[in-house]
């Protein structure tokens, strides 16, 4: 169990016995080996084959009438020539199914080939389940966008990955062994992901080398059994950098030609090219604005080149300037969305999705979601999530992501006083616009875990399930992952179920509270604690703490105005402190450090309980982990007790540099007397030196001692 077969182990059910109709044979209506249909029937086979220890043949002819129990499964155009009309068809949509169990055969009727593949994944799901239910359904996607993103680098590299090198890439090239490709689309298609864009966001012109081009074709191809279609990043400065042209310039022919040629090149390897991602005027990267053109010019240049091949322009709206002088109070990286993109809305072509993060400023432990969603009402867009927990403790601290998502789709946007909740605007229906959906950065590597996290691969699955349905629960997706990936012990889906829904706000407890942020290094790697480091930088993701006082004034009043970027009803909301929830009080305001909160507390002696609690929250993961021993096999048990020791200390860390930063700052000591008490640690300047040498611990607040050594 090392954890490469993720959740679809198809693991034996115990009470199989209780399946009583258990079908003799599985008909999959496409013979071509690379069609989906045909990718379902041999899914199939290999899933009865593990969970029921039945051997079935496929049959893929599909022409004659069965008498034995058959699993039919094909797109609907192909099953209603055969067998005839089922009254469910009309209600399939693209990409969706219909699935039942309860007549003679088991029916798995897709509305595409795609979605006839997402049926038997369904099925085999509750099979593996043990869920024998005799019934029958339609599940149609909530959005036709469901892609991830990973940010590969050519070199093999991964930016913000955790799990080792690419599956994708090695030294500058497409990988010649697109075995894990392969693998890794049959996981996607099991949770209902159609679109991967395979390189980074930071991209590489060289990408667009005949020989990588390609390669390119030779991944899609390895993709495309599983219905999922490949798209790659592009880098704004390509027809100069690999062109040879003068210029970039989105405006000027030569440069549109350049652009219409290379698509034509790609469509000829990748003639399902789902489409393009593109980072533009971001932290440094070139863009239309480079020209003093607009970003819907820039974005424009590529939907003209991808729309007679059906391809699609991911925009991102991280557009800002990653040299904000911090001296300047009305500075404020939250408003960039906004502020570059209003008055673009209705401007981009039919083609375009603009593709925002879910917060305004970048990925954070708690954020609100961006004003950008309700901003834009003529153009598509969709919300870009991060599986990878770049600032969320990498893959080693546990931190369930699902409520934090729901949280944010599921918040009420009131665009004109109207119930306008972000995954009702990202589908398309509350503007009715014809595109749109979800984008995860994922970053998988070769790591057998694919994550570098047993644990973690819950939020890829999560993800998934997510995407297609937003209404799901966060405990019910995570107990159906639980199942399939740790089997039916009632102790471990309690146990996993509890730690899961724990860790987030555990992880916002240690880590940072109030909606201060994350208050990890800002500067490079995004892990462990560095309160000091969120200030006087360019980035723009400041705490304004000071010896009196902290948070970031973001009001119109008197701060820097983003509250009013939201529709009247939540600006109001936002501006006003009472009005404030507490997790977002500092996100939006500046307050005294004895400020009280709605619950009765100081805003000081709150950051000293919750980080006592978060990181006593984070040695109960661990206690917990370890009351599973013998109840999980002993790879997988061994390899997450490791990571929960290390969330566990690394808490601890958080805990005491965060608290230790903040009591010195503001000279208020913690009432409960634990702050700067550092006891249980043993100081590595009491011990004799033995083959080590000191060392000076940046952040120095890690550090307990004056001597700024540990
Ligand atoms: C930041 C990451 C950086 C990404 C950037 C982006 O630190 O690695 O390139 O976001 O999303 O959070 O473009």
């Amino acid at each position: 169990e090392d954890g490469h077969r993720a959740w679809l182990r198809y693991a034996p059910v115990p009470d199989a016995s209780r399946y009583r109709y258990l079908p003799s044979s599985i008909i999959a209506l496409n013979s071509t080996k690379s069609s989906p249909v045909y990718t379902a029937g041999q899914e199939l086979q290999q899933g009865i084959k593990g969970i029921l220890g039945k051997q079935l043949l496929v049959n893929t002819n599909g022409t004659r009438k069965t008498d034995t129990l058959a699993i039919i499964v094909g797109t609907a155009d192909t099953y209603t020539k055969i067998y005839g009309d089922f009254d469910e068809a009309g209600d399939l949509e693209e990409d969706g199914f219909y699935l039942s169990t309860e007549g003679r055969n088991v029916l798995i009727i897709g509305s595409n080939e795609r979605g006839a593949l997402y049926g038997a994944f369904e099925y085999l799901s509750r099979l593996g389940q043990a869920n024998f239910e005799e019934d029958s359904y339609v599940d149609n996607p909530h959005a036709p966008i469901r892609w991830v993103n990973q940010w590969d680098n050519l070199d093999g590299s991964i930016e913000r990955g955790y799990a080792g090198p690419s599956i994708f890439f090695r030294n500058g090239f497409v990988a010649d062994n697109v075995t894990r490709v392969a693998e890794y689309a049959r996981l996607l298609a099991s949770i209902r992901i159609n679109g991967v864009i395979v390189n980074n966001v930071n991209a590489n012109s060289s990408l667009l080398s005949t020989r990588n081009i390609e390669g390119l074709g030779r991944l899609a191809d390895a993709m495309r059994p599983y219905g999922i279609q490949l798209g790659i990043s592009l880098l704004f400065s390509s027809p100069r950098d690999l062109g040879g042209l003068p210029t970039f310039d989105p405006l000027e022919p030569t440069v549109d030609a350049w652009w219409a040629n290379i698509t034509e090149k790609l469509y000829a390897h990748v003639p399902d090219m789902v489409g393009y991602l593109v980072k533009a005027n971001s932290e440094g990267q070139p863009g239309p604005l480079t020209y003093n053109r607009t970003l819907a010019d820039g974005a424009n240049m590529f939907a003209r080149a991808l729309e007679s091949h059906g391809g699609v322009v991911m925009f991102r709206a991280f557009v800002y300037d990653n040299h904000i002088n911090p001296a300047n109070w009305t500075a404020d990286r939250a408003n960039a969305a906004v502020d570059f993109f209003k008055d673009l809305d209705g401007k981009f072509d039919e083609n375009v999705v603009v593709q925002i993060k879910y917060g305004p400023i970048d990925f954070q432990v708690r954020e609100p979601a961006s004003p950008l969603f309700s901003t834009l009402r003529n153009t598509s867009t969709a919300i870009e999530l991060q599986v990878t927990q770049e600032y969320l403790g990498h893959q080693d601290h546990l931190v369930y992501l699902a409520p934090l998502w729901k949280e944010i789709l599921d918040f009420d946007m009131k665009a004109d006083n109207r119930p306008s909740k972000v995954k009702d605007i990202i589908s398309g229906g509350r503007f009715r616009r014809p595109l749109g959906g979800s984008a995860g950065v994922v970053n998988v590597g070769t790591n057998t875990t694919w994550l570098g996290s047993h644990l973690a691969m819950s939020n890829l699955y999560a993800y998934g399930k997510l995407t297609w349905d937003p209404s799901l629960s966060s405990e019910g997706i995570l107990q159906d992952w639980i199942r399939l990936t740790f089997g039916f012990d009632k102790t471990v889906l309690d146990t996993i179920t509890s730690m899961s829904l724990a860790s987030w706000p555990a992880y916002e407890n240690y880590t940072g509270n109030l909606g201060v942020q994350t208050l990890t290094d800002i500067l490079y790697t995004h892990f462990g604690p560095n309160p000091a480091s969120q200030d006087n930088n360019g980035w723009g993701q400041w705490t304004r703490a000071d010896h009196t006082s902290i948070g970031m004034d973001r009001t119109v009043k008197n701060g820097t105005r983003n509250a009013g970027q939201y529709s009247p009803a939540i600006a109001q909301q936002f501006e006003n402190i009472e009005t404030t929830p507490d997790n977002l009080l500092l996100w939006f305001h500046h307050v005294s450090y004895t400020h009280i909160l709605k619950s009765g507390k100081t805003v000081i002696q709150h950051f000293y309980d919750a980080h006592y609690a978060g990181a006593s929250a984070a040695q109960s993961l661990l206690t917990q982990w370890s009351s599973l021993r013998g109840k999980i096999d002993t790879e997988r048990f061994e390899d997450v007790l490791f990571k929960q020791t290390y969330q566990a200390g690394h808490a601890l860390v958080w805990r005491d540099s965060i608290t230790q930063f903040y009591c010195n700052l503001s000279g208020i000591p913690d009432e409960a007397g634990r702050v700067g008490n550092h006891t249980h640690r043993i100081e590595a300047e009491d011990m004799t030196l033995s083959g080590y040498k000191t060392y000076a611990v940046s952040p120095f607040h890690a550090a307990s001692g004056p001597t700024h050594s540990a």
